[in-house]
């Protein structure tokens, strides 16, 4: 099939047959249990939830429908042979489990492309906000105004049978992937130059075109918008954007506002925000010691300060992970690869060595190696995307392509409502 939804449709059946043999035979089957610090701890480490697009291995990492992130900048179609994935080609895994051909990609660029218009109202209620909004602020406001044109709430309201459910909902989700990027891109146009829209051009895949209405068209920031997005999009359900937009789509929210939702989760400086938070910290080392050439023992003096002032070290830590994420790896292969030389670059690598041991002496951090969010925003700056307080933007986008295929499948398999039990604190008490 060259259509994305054709293949789906083919595969769906199958996969409710497995989701009814797990319910019917399996059902009581235990998967762990539940303590005490799993209530108080955020529920680290208590599985809980179904998500088909990828799991994160604590040593490993990530895994996109099994592929490692080289399998899937081995085996992804680019644009040329032998380039980064396209993000065309990693939302045709998540969905379907199966590796797409570059004729199916292309096939995908093409849809995505006859969805891509934008409404004027959209970009009119971000106008309707200061400038000095945050971007995250402006972006999700465009995604709420894009959920007029919901297909689900519409052909909810008419009646639509469970079993059509998924329909809309990859509707909605392809339209909300496909306009995304118009919104993202005008929002920064709006705060950081001149307001004017770029059009988009046909000629270009999802990630280039990203770029290029941006207001980018580098080559080399082509690529690395196709593996930035490529990495971004997904990170299994627990995190709290994906789990919020799954979360928030269970009493059949449609795909807009459970998206806007899981934008709002991302805008913590714990979460998504943690890529604006790096930068803006490396720039006040800098600022520091005016100059990114900075000794190690300066390094760790500055890094000791952050500590003693309460604060965490941004794009070190994880929830899952106990590694060096794998995230971090592939974009520290393309600085060594484009940009060796840069002294953000090299500064970013040194804060590797200089902190993991600093976060090991505290005693109490899991994992003191650094996550994603340690390395984009440097890639990001030295192609001239300097505006960090913009980064999280970037990563909404991409969360896009990693939320959307979970919403088609939740309606699809007809999973239900999420409705966890809580407990109070006497409760607790009295059962410990
Ligand atoms: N700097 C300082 N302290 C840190 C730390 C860091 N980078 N990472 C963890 N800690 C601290 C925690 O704040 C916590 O302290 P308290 O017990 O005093 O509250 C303690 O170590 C234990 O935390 P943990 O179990 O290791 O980590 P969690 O699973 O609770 O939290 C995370 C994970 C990511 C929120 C945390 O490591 C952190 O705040 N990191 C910095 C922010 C960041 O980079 N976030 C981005 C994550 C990736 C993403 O979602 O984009």
């Amino acid at each position: 099939n060259l259509d994305l939804q054709s293949e789906l449709r083919e595969l769906i059946p199958e996969y409710q047959e497995r989701v009814k043999k797990l319910k019917t035979d399996y059902g009581k089957v235990e998967l762990g249990n539940i303590t005490v610090d799993m209530v108080l701890g955020g529920m680290r480490g208590m599985t809980a939830l179904l998500w088909l697009g990828s799991a994160v291995d604590p040593e490993e990492g990530i895994r996109f429908r099994g592929m490692t992130i080289p399998d899937c900048q081995k085996l992804l179609p680019g644009v040329k042979p032998g380039g980064e994935p396209l993000p065309e080609a990693i939302l045709w895994l998540l969905l379907t489990g199966k590796i797409p051909s570059k004729e199916q990609v292309d096939s995908l660029s093409q849809e995505l492309q006859t969805r891509a218009t934008v409404p004027d109202y959209v970009f009119k209620a971000i106008d309707a906000l200061p400038v000095s909004a945050h971007p995250m602020t402006q972006f999700t406001t465009g995604v709420m105004a894009l959920q007029v044109q919901s297909e689900f709430q519409k052909q909810h309201q008419s009646g639509l049978a469970k079993a059509r459910y998924w329909e809309p909902t990859y509707e909605d989700s392809m339209n909300l992937i496909a306009r995304l990027p118009a919104v993202a891109a005008y929002v920064y146009r709006r705060i950081f130059k001149d307001g004017k829209i770029i059009p988009r051009d046909e000629s270009l895949d999802y990630g280039g075109n990203y770029a290029h209405m941006l207001g980018f068209d580098d080559p080399q920031m082509l690529e690395f918008m196709r593996l930035y997005i490529t990495i971004h999009s997904d990170h299994e359900g627990g995190n709290v954007s994906s789990h919020t937009a799954h979360l928030v789509s269970t009493p059949l929210a449609d795909p807009y506002l459970a998206f806007a939702a899981a934008l709002n989760g991302l805008a913590g400086p714990l979460h998504g925000l943690a890529n604006q938070e790096v930068l803006r910290w490396i720039r006040s080392v800098v600022a520091e010691f005016g100059t990114p050439h900075i000794s190690t023992e300066e390094l760790k003096e500055y890094i000791h300060k952050t500590l003693n002032s309460g604060q965490v070290v941004p794009g070190y830590g994880h929830g899952v992970l106990r590694k060096t994420d794998p995230r971090y790896t592939c974009q520290r292969e393309f600085a060594l690869k484009h940009l060796p030389d840069d002294p953000y670059f090299q500064l970013v690598s040194k804060l590797k060595e200089v902190v993991p041991p600093i976060l090991l002496q505290l005693g109490k951090v899991k994992n003191p190696w650094p996550n994603v969010d340690a390395h984009s925003g440097v890639l990001l700056n030295y192609y001239g995307l300097t505006e960090e307080n913009y980064y999280t933007v970037l990563f909404g986008v991409s969360r896009s392509i990693g939320v959307g295929p979970q919403l088609i499948w939740d309606r699809a398999l007809g999973l239900p409502l999420e409705r966890p039990k809580s407990i109070t604190l006497e409760k607790l008490e009295a059962i410990c």
